[in-house]
């Protein structure tokens, strides 16, 4: 019974991976994978829940074949959304997809019910319009009767529990970030029915059983998940987790919720074990992902090695952006954007595909670097590494330049950063691991092939190259 299967679902694929957990370390190996994306309904973007769901059976028969008997399931994924159910426990219509447009100027029509600093001191969560509070505020909740978050709404299919998990519980804006428990009086204050809300549960509890499998909870955000796998060996590191969007913070015990910590939009989310993530959203790969879509669809080569070799050869912060500007929310054409962006800043647009990833890249390291030095400052504490885990470990250039951005080392690993946390939390769980969180993050080391990058190293940038470049865009 030493073998765990990982559900991580995220915004461009759905996988389940098997974890083996044995003599003091995890193998991990990926057994299903099936697309995602937004599906476009009536001019609304969703997702397809029940499609998802079909995946992640499939995934757990994948898993069975391989191993024989689980030990257990877990389940994460992207944060915020929901599906909600009518009085008879079935789904009312397919969730919506953060992406949508529904919530446009939603958060200022909240924050004239209660202001924004308000909201801030009790939740601790950043603005983002996709926030579970303000979808529900432009949402019609008539026939609603209970409202599960994605990975909880799986979990209520494979076991027939309803629950709340509370790392992506507090994602919600409708969770005190300081007792943890579901701000009820907010809710009412927004004429939320708070009995939408299910009871809460921490990570690593037994949540009931699929067949004779059992289900475990897990940091069901994938970013909490993520930061159980990060491979820290001290308390003084920050931490990426690269896919589609970019985490980055610090694993803290307290919240921050001082006023400098709500103007720099830093979010205090929910960690496993009572610990904070202290982290701000990077939009992360998502621009790259819908730049190879936009040049896909015309057409163009778009492929990304090649794409990368050839940005590599592109002179570093000749262009860059804002890159969590609003415009780079919503799906569409990221080439134009990045374009239209550098015109408006004063900047040359970059004229080929090379010169486009080029400007990507650079304008993350560039939102990394400020996001860590935020980070560090606001929360007081000293960071002298930076942990790079999830898809981004792969892109070479991009963690050469977070170091050189960042002036500190980078640790780049381990690639399945969400699905390792998930077996690792489920383990323990189970009785196959013991111990706090520096005990699991050390099993989880022990499988993994690292790869560290030195600021400088290759001959990149100076510091007083990207603080002008980063004046240039007032960041
Ligand atoms: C990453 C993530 C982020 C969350 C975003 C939207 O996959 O979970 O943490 O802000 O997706 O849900």
């Amino acid at each position: 019974m030493s073998a765990f299967a990982a559900v991580d679902l995220g915004a461009s694929s759905g996988r389940v991976i098997v974890g083996d957990v044995r003599d003091g370390r995890v193998v991990l190996r990926e057994v299903h994978r099936f697309p995602n994306g937004p599906v476009r309904v009536d001019g609304s973007l969703h997702w397809d829940a029940r499609g998802l769901y079909r995946g992640v059976l499939d995934g757990l028969r994948a898993a069975t074949d391989a191993v024989g008997t689980l030990g257990g399931v877990g389940i994460d994924s992207w944060a915020v959304d929901y599906g909600l159910l009518d009085a008879d426990g079935e789904l009312l219509g397919d969730p919506f997809h953060y992406r949508d447009a529904r919530t446009d100027g939603v958060p200022e029509r909240v924050f004239a019910t209660i202001p924004a600093p308000e909201l801030y001191a009790r939740t601790g969560l950043q603005v983002q319009p996709f926030n579970t509070v303000f979808q529900l505020a432009t949402e019609h909740l008539d026939g609603a009767r209970g409202l599960l978050l994605m990975p909880d709404l799986f979990g209520y299919w494979l076991t027939g529990e309803r629950v709340a998990e509370v790392t992506n519980a507090s994602t919600t804006g409708l969770l005190d970030a300081t007792t943890r428990t579901w701000a009820t009086d907010l809710a009412q204050r927004l004429g939320i029915d708070t009995g939408l809300l299910p009871t809460l549960r921490d990570a690593g509890e037994l949540l009931g059983h699929h067949g004779s499998v059992p289900v475990w909870t897990v940091g069901s955000h994938d970013t909490a998940s993520a930061v159980v796998a990060v491979p820290a060996v001290s308390d003084d590191f920050a931490y990426i987790s690269c896919g589609t969007w970019s985490l980055v913070g610090l694993e803290l015990d307290r919240p921050v919720l001082t006023e400098a910590s709500r103007a720099a939009n830093f979010t205090n989310e929910a960690g496993v074990d009572g610990t904070v993530r202290y982290l701000r959203n990077v939009m992360g790969l998502w621009v790259l992902q819908e730049s190879i879509r936009t040049w896909t669809e015309a057409g163009l080569p778009a492929d990304l090695p090649d794409l990368l070799a050839a940005a590599a050869r592109v002179p570093a912060l000749t262009t860059v952006v804002d890159i969590d500007g609003p415009a780079f929310l919503p799906p569409g054409d990221m080439p134009a954007r990045l374009a239209a962006e550098a015109v408006r800043t004063g900047q040359r647009p970059p004229q080929t595909q090379a010169e486009t990833v080029r400007c990507i890249l650079d304008s993350l390291a560039l939102a990394y670097r400020r996001a860590v030095r935020a980070a560090s400052a606001l929360a007081d504490r000293d960071v002298t590494v930076v942990h790079v885990v999830g898809g981004g470990v792969r892109n070479e250039l991009l963690c050469q330049l977070t170091a050189d951005a960042t002036g500190l080392p980078v640790v780049a690993g381990p690639v399945e950063g969400a699905a390792l946390g998930n077996v690792l939390v489920q383990a323990r769980a189970a009785g196959a691991l013991s111990g706090g969180l520096a005990d699991l993050r050390a099993v989880g080391a022990r499988g993994l092939e690292l790869r560290r990058y030195e600021p400088g190293a290759t001959g990149g940038p100076t510091e007083r190259q990207w603080a002008a470049a980063a004046a240039r865009v007032g960041l």
